[in-house]
């Protein structure tokens, strides 16, 4: 059996999709939750982000190269199905999640109104209250400045909501009724995606919550992916 531990933070949905990941194909593993951003610069000198995985000492980061090795490790359950031509709508739809629908969380997590509150949830409990002003200009500069930079940071808070809310339509629709994406059981797409929508739905932007809770088949849909990657 190999020895597996995953560094990053559990909130990060790229985290989530490697550990759930995980938990499908039964390999045990620890985590390493960072201290500081330094952890991430030390565990990944690449790219300096989360999650890195170890295994057996060989080390691999990104999301989406790592659950690519798992099913390499482990090629039970598959993570994409049989079928390529299935298989490359499930990477496709990964992809979308890490790359885009991640980004119009991270621009509503950081945008002014919420920006605090996003502050409070991942460092709250870390940084001393007199030093507190300080850290906390300086995150919102370096971790809310990454989706101005991507753009959608860029855009009012009202134009962002209603994206959100015409892309989880497109997404219910995409499923056409299925348990999962284009298949009778969990793939890549579905760890993505679940990984996102939960941050999303984790405390600092109850808006997207509540865009989420007016869709019953994607509350339903979320539940079932949780209830099959390991509860
Ligand atoms: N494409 C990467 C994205 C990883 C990523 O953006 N991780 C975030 C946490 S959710 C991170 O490490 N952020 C720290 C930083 O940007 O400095 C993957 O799939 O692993």
């Amino acid at each position: 059996m190999a020895r597996i531990t995953v560094f990053g933070a559990d909130l990060s949905p790229f985290v989530q999709k490697v550990v759930r990941a995980l938990r499908m194909k039964k390999l045990d593993f620890e985590t390493l939750e960072p201290k500081t951003p330094l952890d991430l610069r030390r565990w990944n000198p690449t790219t300096g982000k989360m999650p890195v995985i170890e295994i057996d000492g060989e080390r691999t980061w990104d999301s989406t190269r790592i659950v690519r090795r798992l099913d390499e490790l482990q090629p039970d359950p598959p993570l994409v199905a049989a079928d390529p031509a299935v298989a490359a709508r499930q990477r496709l739809l990964e992809d979308w999640a890490d790359e885009s629908l991640y980004w119009y969380v991270m621009a509503l997590r950081w945008n002014p109104g919420h920006a605090d509150a996003t502050f409070e949830q991942i460092l709250g409990d870390a940084v001393p209250s007199l030093a507190k002003p300080l850290v906390k200009r300086f995150v919102k500069r370096q971790l809310g400045g990454a989706p101005w930079y991507q753009g959608l940071g860029r855009l009012p808070e009202d134009v962002l909501l209603e994206e959100i809310d015409r892309l989880l339509d497109d997404l219910e629709a995409m499923r056409e009724g299925r348990e999962f994406y284009f298949a009778d059981r969990p793939s890549v797409a579905d760890l993505a995606l679940y990984g996102e929508l939960t941050m999303a739905c984790s405390g600092p932007t109850p808006e997207i919550e509540a865009c989420v809770a007016r869709r019953p088949g994607l509350v339903e849909y979320l539940k079932r992916v949780e209830q099959a990657t390991g509860g």
